[in-house]
């Protein structure tokens, strides 16, 4: 890094206001986003960052409540109206993109409106971001609620640095072909505004490479499409997690306990996952693969708990309501058929956990059972190898996720296949403790040594570099 100014850009600001008992104060949020901006190493001389997002609070609440807002970023919120902010996220993003690219077409609710107001939110935050910008700034640009936006930036200020960053798959041409042609051209040079776009793994950067290509006829030489006036870079960069702090909090008093409390609860085999409420994330057929394991293999009943705990999202679209309906309903049937008075297989929470709850149930599980049916990385796989200090526990993991690639120590699995995951657990139920350490600390090494400050460093010098290059290109 140098002294550039970073101006950071993403749908949702790393804060929330919270109002109890007259009380209003501030809460900061997790996801790996912010924790990934969070640490990046800026040099003490480098002007404060700017994060723009988009506000889920009000003008008023936020000039009342900003100076309580208080650390080493500035925060720009951009106020869309209710109506506008509900096409832009429930519905062009979250009800076209996401499905259509984690391979569900048949979840893609299309609207014009939405698109529409997808292109007004993205107009609105280009607009503030030009407001915003100096000289030298360096724009990083992140997700699918923001694919236009490099190219609104770039009609405004032709010569601004701008980096994107894709935290989901990108799709095969055959999918992103779904779309009509005129909404795909649009995204897709969108992109190519930017001096730099950036994907988790070396698969989705090909498919937009290829998509590029196909549909817009541009050609492209080591990685690089030459888009008129812009060379616009690619790279693969896999997301990294912060390594240290899953791993000491192994040893922090309150997990300690948390985790003893666990053990006591459930002596037997403790199986464990944790998803955001989503179909992409294969609850439901890790679910048919714990029944195929019980109905098979009976001398597991009574020995065995799965731990399930589903974090609340996106309540407000239909398809994820009705997901947590038909999780909650196989749950029950379960439990019902398998179940006996003294003994659940499953047990389920629908809440948000604590950090420390977290790392409790990452160390106390025997078996991670991460079997998404698409995800861009996860995050969860890395964080479960990252708090095992004691070097056992057993990660089966699915081989549809980005975390595959870096992971194969891990049992890797289909996860539409519910036999072969009953196998797999089946195998990670009996593995001994020296198998367990040796796949466990091959992995450790490699998600310690590619953390997300590491993740972050490398974007950033990428992009810096296509600024210096942009900028010896004008004087010659
Ligand atoms: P997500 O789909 O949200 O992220 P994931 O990568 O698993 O999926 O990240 C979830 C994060 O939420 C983890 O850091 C986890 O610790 C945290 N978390 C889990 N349970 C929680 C809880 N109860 N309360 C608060 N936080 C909790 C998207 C993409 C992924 C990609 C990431 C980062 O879909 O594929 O890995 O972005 O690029």
């Amino acid at each position: 890094m140098n002294d550039n100014r970073l101006l950071i850009i993403s749908y949702r600001l790393p804060f929330s206001f919270k109002t109890e008992n007259r009380v209003t104060s501030v809460k900061q949020s997790a996801g790996g986003l912010v924790t990934a901006v969070k640490s990046l190493d800026l040099p003490a001389s480098a002007p404060k960052p700017v994060w723009v997002g988009c506000a889920d609070f009000s003008p008023r609440v936020w000039e009342k409540y900003k100076h309580l807002v208080n650390d080493d970023f500035e925060y720009v919120p951009v106020f869309l109206d209710k109506t506008t902010n509900k096409g832009f996220y429930n519905g062009f993003s979250n009800s076209v993109l996401w499905p259509l690219f984690h391979y569900f077409p048949s979840y893609v609710d299309y609207h014009d409106e939405d698109l529409n107001a997808y292109q007004a939110a993205n107009q609105a935050v280009c607009d503030k971001v030009v407001e915003l910008l100096q000289p030298d700034d360096l724009i990083w640009v992140h997700d699918y609620h923001f694919l236009p936006l490099p190219m609104l930036i770039r009609q405004n200020k032709p010569s601004a640095t701008i980096g994107f960053f894709l935290h989901i798959p990108f799709p095969s041409y055959e999918i992103l072909r779904l779309l009509p042609e005129k909404c795909r051209n649009y995204l897709l040079n969108g992109l190519l505004g930017a001096n730099l776009v950036g994907f988790h793994t070396t698969d989705y950067r090909v498919h937009f490479l290829r998509s590029a290509q196909l549909s817009l006829g541009l050609a492209h030489r080591l990685g690089t499409i030459e888009n008129g006036q812009t060379k616009v870079q690619t790279g693969a960069f896999p997301i990294g997690i912060n390594y240290n702090l899953f791993h000491d909090a192994a040893a922090d008093q309150a997990v300690v306990q948390e985790r003893l409390d666990l053990k006591r609860s459930y002596p037997d085999k403790l199986i464990f996952s944790v998803d955001r409420l989503d179909y992409t994330k294969g609850v439901m057929q890790r679910l048919d693969a714990l029944e195929a394991l019980l109905r098979q293999h009976s001398e597991w009943l009574g020995k065995l708990v799965f731990i399930l705990v589903v974090v609340p999202s996106r309540d407000q679209i239909q398809t994820y309501g009705e997901r947590k309906q038909m999780i909650e309903q196989a749950v029950g049937r379960i439990n019902g058929l398998f179940g006996t008075l003294t003994w659940l297989p499953i047990v389920y929470r629908y809440s948000d956990v604590t950090f420390s709850q977290l790392v409790a149930l990452y160390t106390a599980c025997d078996i991670a059972l991460i079997t998404p049916v698409r995800d861009g990385m996860n995050l969860v796989a890395k964080e479960f190898v990252a708090s095992r200090q004691d070097q056992q526990g057993v990660l089966i993991l699915s081989e549809l996720t980005g975390a595959a690639n870096e992971l194969g120590e891990a049992l890797l699995v289909n996860p539409l296949d519910e036999y072969e995951v009953a196998d797999q657990l089946l195998y990670a139920l009996a593995m001994s403790p020296d198998e367990q350490r040796q796949r466990m600390i091959t992995m450790q090494e490699r998600v310690a040594s590619y953390d997300v400050k590491q993740w972050a460093t490398d974007f950033i010098d990428a992009l810096l570099t296509t600024q210096q290059d942009e900028q010896a290109s004008r004087v010659i």
